[in-house]
């Protein structure tokens, strides 16, 4: 066989067969920020099949760009055990304030999610959940680069036993229940970083049946103010969907 066709026969049976692997979830992310990550981490951790599909090319979300630009985070002392788990570098500033780099800690979780057994399916995006007798159990997905260029394309279809929306900012994947009448999300509020912090964690859970929210996501289901480049409350959100979802799977 041509070079050129051997390497491509290798790409093409590579990623349908852990698509295909992935048809049937335990879990689907829907989006690979902080919170999304550290979820599947421990997730995959705890023995789940957990898959996260992220619209981007780029997995990551808002870490990245730190703060308008300025590539450092900082988490508070409530989560450093987080950043000690995943091995993430940190620098103590001072009231219980940590900093650290937003390349390391973007590229160290997704490496460590990987490792644990997290796929990662990028430039997809989930347009739709599936919805069974007042029940999510899945998400409708479909390639990115078609829905930003509107071509009428059909999606497919992953099940999964539990989706957690890790969208982010908006909340994009609880607002196909809002816009059905089946969910309502106040959005979030001014910025409060404490009060932010706090409610994000408190309103990550389940709000639909089947259906988790984490991260920005929880925050605008709380109607919670919004709490600027603290990162902590983003990691603790992650790991405690991560474990109630583990603890309903047995
Ligand atoms: C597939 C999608 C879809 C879709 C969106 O925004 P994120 O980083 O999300 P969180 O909640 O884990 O972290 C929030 C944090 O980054 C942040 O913005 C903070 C703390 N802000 C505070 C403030 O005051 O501003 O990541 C969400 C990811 C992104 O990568 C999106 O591309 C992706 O989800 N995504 N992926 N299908 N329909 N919608
Ligand atoms: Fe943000």
């Amino acid at each position: 066989m041509m070079r050129e066709m051997e390497i491509s026969r290798a790409i093409i049976e590579a990623y349908t067969a852990e698509l295909l692997e992935s048809l049937s979830l335990d879990v689907a992310i829907v989006g690979a920020g902080p919170s999304g990550m550290v979820a599947g981490y421990y997730l995959a951790k705890g023995g789940a099949k957990v898959a996260i599909f992220e619209k981007k090319l780029s997995i990551g979300g808002g870490i990245w760009g730190g703060a308008m630009g300025f590539n450092r985070i900082v988490v508070q002392e409530e989560a450093r055990e987080i950043l000690d788990e995943f091995g993430i570098t940190y620098r103590p500033f001072r009231n219980g304030l940590y900093v650290a780099d937003a390349i390391e800690t973007a590229t160290t979780i997704a490496s460590k999610a990987v490792k644990a057994g997290v796929r990662f399916f990028n430039m997809i995006e989930v347009e739709d959940l599936v919805l069974k007798e007042n029940r999510v159990a899945g998400i409708v997905i479909n390639w990115t680069p078609v829905l930003m260029t509107g071509l009428h394309v059909d999606p497919l279809t992953v099940g999964a036993k539990f989706v957690i929306d890790s969208t982010g900012h908006g909340a994009q994947i609880s607002q196909h229940l809002v816009k059905r009448g089946l969910l309502k999300v106040p959005g979030e509020g001014p910025m409060w970083a404490e009060r932010g912090e706090e409610l994000t964690v408190k309103h990550t859970g389940e709000i639909f049946p089947g259906l988790y929210v984490t991260g920005m996501a929880a925050n605008a289901i709380a109607g919670a103010p919004r709490m600027g480049p603290i990162f902590g409350g983003m990691f603790l959100s992650g790991r405690k969907a991560a474990l109630e979802i583990l603890e309903k799977l047995g």
